[in-house]
């Protein structure tokens, strides 16, 4: 164990690898790191983006399934900050060339219509929702060969990178166990329930709701949430093209260039 950094100096660590598309070691590798303080460089390394004119716009959940927790090893919900610069836009390509090694994973969308905060109930967080979309977040964990302890993914703003949204249906729509298929060109490359995210993502978005606040955030009206991946997630490569199905919800679609 070397003599550590202080949480300032982290912040500008993962956000200059995220900036440069650089991996990075883990830092539970080299000294002693903990969840609380992986926060507080989360908020810092959000922080500097906010500084340079990013938005924040929502807030994504992370490991919501035991797909995602068997396929990268760390077994607690987490969570992450994101900002308008990384709305992908549905149709336009996405060129991967700033990523270290991106991944994209099946997810359902909320966009929030009632400031939400706190120990919610879940029908406090339906009231609150205004609609529902497929959705396909875009990770890409900053750290070397994507391996990572748990206090290090949530310092990496729990790898987020970007995320492209499909057309938003009706609240109404039950979503609590509909298919869901990611299709790289085509082909079905990961088949899911909407039920494999904590039971039903409308409980992810009650942790989103506590998570937020813990960090003296409202989820506010116009804010998105993901509710995490409902499946394990696909690596991107140049020239395939990515599709996102969800029963009832219909289809959010992208192509990947250099
Ligand atoms: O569920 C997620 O959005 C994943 C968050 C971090 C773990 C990963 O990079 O797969
Ligand atoms: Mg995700």
């Amino acid at each position: 164990m070397t003599s550590r950094p202080n949480t300032a100096q982290i912040a500008a660590i993962v956000d200059e690898a995220a900036l440069s598309g650089t991996a990075i070691a883990q830092f539970t590798a080299q000294f002693e790191f903990n969840v609380d303080e992986a926060y507080a460089v989360q908020t810092q390394s959000i922080d500097r983006r906010l500084a340079r004119g990013e938005r924040l716009v929502g807030v994504k959940m992370g490991l919501t399934s035991r797909a995602k927790m068997a396929q990268v090893g760390v077994d607690q919900v987490i969570w992450g900050r994101l900002t308008d610069a990384m709305i992908v836009t549905e149709g336009a390509p996405l060129s991967i060339g700033r990523f270290v090694h991106p991944r994209v994973e099946p997810e359902v969308a909320f966009l929030i219509g009632a400031s939400l905060a706190g120990n919610v109930t879940i029908a406090e967080a339906m009231s609150a929702v205004e609609g529902v979309a497929p959705a396909a977040e875009i990770i890409d964990s900053r750290y070397q060969n994507f391996q990572f302890a748990l206090a290090d993914v949530i310092a990496d703003n729990s790898s987020s990178s970007g995320f492209v949204v499909g057309p938003w249906a009706s609240p109404e729509v039950d979503i609590s166990n509909l298919a869901m298929v990611l299709s790289v060109d085509g082909r079905p490359a990961q088949i899911g329930s909407s039920a494999a995210i904590l039971g039903n993502p409308l409980r992810s978005l009650v942790e989103a709701a506590r998570a937020a606040a813990s960090a003296g955030l409202t989820l506010e009206p116009g804010w998105i949430v993901l509710a995490g991946g409902a499946t394990a997630a696909e690596p991107l490569a140049v020239g395939s093209t990515y599709r996102v199905d969800v029963e009832s919800l219909g289809s959010v679609a992208f192509s990947v260039t250099a």
